[in-house]
């Protein structure tokens, strides 16, 4: 196991040994054990190798040993009777909102509640509201959030969903046979949350690659072993050290069917109908195995001979959720996707001045590593305390050392910008003055999410008009399967931002991707400019540019519906010339 994993592991076992009743300080042993080897800067086996592991703070000499047969054997029989003493169901009730290992070792050392059906029963018979620590608020809240789970089912992020599925293709790629390999499904339609992996397959023999797939190390439950297709649970750990587990499929196919099945298990569901459709009107039959006429079947080389021979052009798998894109390949009238190499920088990044975590040179020198022509900076603003917002005073000073970095680099600038935060009434969080120090202004909402959604529409339509803002942040502030976002009318702020002329950002952390591509189409529509923002809080967030680039094309945008696809001297002129009006 690498830094990462043995990481996850300790946090875990942290979180288990709490869940035992364990005293708190054995706990955090093991939680600070693995915070610190996260952030090692050497390899685990390195420091393993030099013998250095009692030098890491917080690792003594039980952790040593088990440290140690993590990341040499990836087995700890510590951790595996901690996990198989303690009741599955107690972890998924750890997802609620407000329910750390306390609450629930109380509610199962009280009332023996091990899962959330005992829960939900136990919140509706009003048992939790009198037990100490809870309350009234507090047994609402739960089943609020049961309700939550239940509605998200076990529905994974597209960050998750993709490195599962990385994993997977990784480790079947080295297996002998395979052809032609493609994730299908909703992950290559690139939906944000997707329900399972479908995972395609073209081969000679299918038989020894579906041996092979369940018998990959990730998996963790074998749900069906057949001939041409296998599911599987598979089990990842991610960056932040937690479980990620997902259904898998695979499907064998030969090499001829391929690109039918590529097309058919791709989806949509209602994009396939729709081409079934189309077949039928030219008398052809189309299935996941072939297109096929009343004497023969057509040969198809590739998906794009499929859309071919119904005369279509090739329909990107983003755009196949049979919202018109069928009539428009028929008109050749398909949006010349955006693509991330379009993107030229992006403006809504933190950086240690409020909550992020890298300093500005550091963002700055991630943004031209990645490409980009130049990175806005937008920090929090006062109101928002706990992520340490910029007192005017403090942004003065942020603006010094930003010209000072400008003023050593070539061919690269950095902007100055705010993420100002709109206040309950709608008005914003720094007076004009010093919201006109800055090249552009991001507005976003972080408070009173309980407002009506009339309230909020105001407020946001209220800020939105101010000329001082450049664009909208995050513009419902959904947590993807975890929270939803605040009431908001959308169309309503769109066509007050079409004519106010202000932008609208993609947030592209996966958690968010908010705007969503369905409204991305709609602001397209009125003209609004859209902005792929990655809210980054690290050098290496910068990167979640690319799922926003996904939400871009599942919403049909193009490089010139985006602002930051434009040149360095472009964006310039356009944000000094929105500060002159
Ligand atoms: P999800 O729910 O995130 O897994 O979404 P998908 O789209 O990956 O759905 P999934 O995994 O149930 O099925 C994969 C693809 O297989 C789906 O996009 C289209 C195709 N498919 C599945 N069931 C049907 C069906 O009953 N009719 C047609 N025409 N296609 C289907
Ligand atoms: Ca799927
Ligand atoms: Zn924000």
């Amino acid at each position: 196991m690498d830094k990462a994993q043995v990481a996850a592991v300790l946090e875990e076992i942290a979180t288990l040994l709490e869940l035992q009743g364990e005293n708190s300080f054995r706990c955090n042993a093991y939680a600070r054990a693995g915070r610190s080897i996260a952030q090692l800067e050497q390899s685990l086996a390195d420091v393993i190798a030099a013998d250095q592991l009692g030098e890491i703070p917080g690792v003594g000499e039980t952790l040593r040993g088990k440290i140690t047969e993590l990341a040499t054997t990836d087995h700890l029989p510590f951790y595996e009777d901690l996990k198989a003493k303690t009741p599955p169901g107690l972890l998924t009730m750890l997802r609620l909102p407000s329910m750390g290992p306390k609450k629930v070792k109380a509610l199962y050392d009280i009332l023996g509640i091990d899962d959330l059906d005992k829960l939900k029963k136990a919140c509706e018979e009003d048992k939790i509201a009198g037990l100490k620590g809870f309350g009234a608020k507090t047994q609402e809240k739960i089943l609020e959030g049961i309700a939550f789970i239940g509605e998200v089912g076990e529905r994974v992020r597209i960050d998750q969903a993709q490195l599962v599925a990385r994993e997977l293709v990784a480790a079947l790629q080295k297996v002998a046979g395979i052809r032609r390999l493609e994730v299908c499904g909703s992950l290559r339609r690139r939906k944000e949350v997707v329900k399972d992996i479908d995972i395609l397959v073209s081969a000679d023999d299918a038989k020894p690659i579906m041996t092979a797939f369940v018998k990959l190390p990730q998996v963790q439950k074998i749900v069906a072993h057949g001939e041409t297709k296998s599911s599987i649970v598979a089990a990842v750990l991610d960056e932040a050290g937690h479980r990620v587990m997902m259904n898998a499929d695979l499907r064998v196919v030969t090499d001829a069917q391929y690109p039918f099945a590529q097309a058919y298990f791709t989806g949509s569901k209602e994009h396939n109908v729709a081409m079934r459709q189309r077949a039928i009107q030219y008398g052809l039959k189309l299935n996941e195995y072939e297109l096929a006429g009343p004497k023969k079947s057509i040969p198809c080389k590739e998906e794009a001979d499929i859309y071919k021979a119904l005369d279509l052009d090739y329909v990107p798998p983003e755009l196949r959720e049979e919202t018109g894109e069928i009539a428009a390949a028929a008109k050749h009238q398909l949006p010349n996707l955006v693509e991330t190499k379009d993107l030229t920088g992006c403006f809504h990044n933190h950086t240690t001045w409020s909550d992020g975590k890298a300093s500005l040179e550091q963002m700055a020198q991630a943004a031209r590593k990645l490409g980009f022509k130049y990175l806005g900076i937008a920090d929090h603003s006062p109101s928002l305390t706990v992520a340490n917002g910029l007192t005017p005073e403090r942004v003065k000073q942020q603006h010094k050392e930003i010209d000072d970095l400008n003023k050593k680099s070539r061919g690269f600038r950095l902007f100055k910008g705010t993420e100002c935060d709109i206040l309950a009434d709608g008005s914003l969080d720094y007076s004009d003055k010093v919201l006109e120090s800055f090249d552009y202004v991001v507005a976003s909402v972080h408070s009173h999410f309980n407002q009506t959604e009339a309230e909020t529409t105001q407020r946001v339509i209220k800020a939105i008009s101010n000329p001082r803002v450049t664009m909208l942040g995050h513009a419902t502030g959904r947590l993807l399967l975890r929270r939803e976002g605040y009431k908001v009318d959308l169309g309503a702020v769109i066509r007050a931002a079409a004519e106010h002329g202000t932008m609208i950002e993609i947030n592209a952390n996966p958690y968010r991707l908010d705007l969503d591509w369905i409204h991305c189409k709609r602001a397209k529509a009125l003209g609004v400019k859209l902005v792929i923002n990655p809210d980054a809080h690290a050098a290496d967030e910068l990167a979640y540019t690319d799922y926003g680039v996904d939400v871009a094309r599942r919403g049909w945008l193009e490089k010139d519906d985006l602002f930051n696809t434009a040149s360095l001297a472009q964006v310039t002129k356009e944000l000094e010339a929105r500060r002159a009006r």
